[in-house]
């Protein structure tokens, strides 16, 4: 039976993530781990709940002894467009934090997860299909995190053997928990916006294209790679992973198929814009695909009459 801490646990992927591995897992055996954000009721009634400042080693190692945990989902991060507004914190919470729990981790003999992101590739970096293998020269900070991170985990793995795997997320949308200072937060806000008000003013140029994915697909993708077969792993951290490709204006004409009243304006914020920019319009994932089976389920027209559904149901507004 696994003992599975995640940290992070009151984030957009943490807050789901941590009840899906509750129902599999069972609820006891699933730690939830957040600092800075307020856990909710959900998380807190259905099992353990513990304050970790990643920053802090001692405080991860506290609760990985005293629960007996062997897996680690190392979720706790500072996103890119906060990154950008507070660099050093981001250099603390992202690094210091995931070097202390891959120490953690090595001491205790834990398997961990880390995500990282398309934030790791930057502006030399092949814009479309970009291989799983290539550039990466990010100019944010939250980039580069994103690449020593990697870089970091293959280390612990090939130095120490801890058993560290992770995806290269793309923009993730929910109708959960709202993200937290990213730059592909927009594809979320957009449909609160659409519900609430029938009209959405976008930070990014209608044509900015990235990679997407509902997070459903998300979910699945971190506990499918932490349970492949170790034989079949060439790559093991920073798998590319995606589900859709699309830009503002798009997403845009998929709601107006069910709000057609829908408007969309633009009022470009340059420092987001610069970062869309640096980062690929549509990654290659059949690394991920070969070597642990990947495959989303969801697609934009999927996702969006889902989340609409969900969204309406949460806000109380009909669509
Ligand atoms: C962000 O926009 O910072 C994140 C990411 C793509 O890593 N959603």
């Amino acid at each position: 039976m696994k003992r599975i801490l995640v940290t992070g646990a009151t984030g957009q992927i943490g807050s789901e993530l941590t009840m899906v591995l509750r129902k599999r897992y069972g609820n006891d055996n699933v730690v939830a781990a957040g600092h800075r954000r307020k856990p909710s009721d959900e998380l807190l009634n259905s099992g353990p709940f513990e304050i970790i400042d990643t920053t802090k080693r001692d405080t991860i190692e506290e609760v990985v002894k005293r629960y007996n945990i062997d897996t680690i989902y190392h979720l706790a991060a500072i996103l890119s467009a906060v990154a950008e507004a507070k660099p050093l914190l981001a250099w603390n919470v992202n690094m210091g934090g995931l070097l202390n729990v891959l120490e953690v981790a090595r001491e205790h003999k834990c398997a961990v997860f880390v995500p990282s992101s398309i934030g790791a590739f930057g502006p030399n970096t092949p814009k479309d299909n970009t291989p799983q293998d290539t550039i990466q020269r990010p100019n944010t900070m939250y980039g580069v995190t994103k690449v020593s991170g990697e870089l970091l985990c293959d280390y612990y793995y090939k130095r120490f053997g801890v058993d560290v795997r992770g995806v290269r997320f793309p923009g993730l949308i929910s109708y959960v928990t709202l993200p937290g200072g990213g730059t592909t937060d927009y594809a979320v806000e957009i449909y609160y916006e659409a519900l609430k008000k029938r009209k959405y003013t976008c930070y990014l140029k209608p044509d900015t294209y990235m990679d997407m994915m509902y997070m459903p697909d998300a979910i699945k993708a971190a506990i499918d790679l932490m349970e492949a077969d170790p034989k079949r792993l060439i790559h093991r951290n920073a798998f590319n992973v995606t589900a859709m490709s699309f830009a503002p204006k798009d997403v845009a004409n998929e709601i107006k198929k069910y709000i057609p009243d829908f408007v969309i304006d633009y009022d470009i914020d340059p420092v987001r814009q610069a970062i869309a920019d640096s980062w690929p319009n549509h990654m290659d994932d059949s690394a991920a695909r070969k070597e642990w089976g990947w495959k989303p389920n969801y697609d934009l027209a999927s996702m969006t009459k889902d989340m609409l559904e969900k969204l309406s149901d949460k806000l109380g507004i009909k669509i």
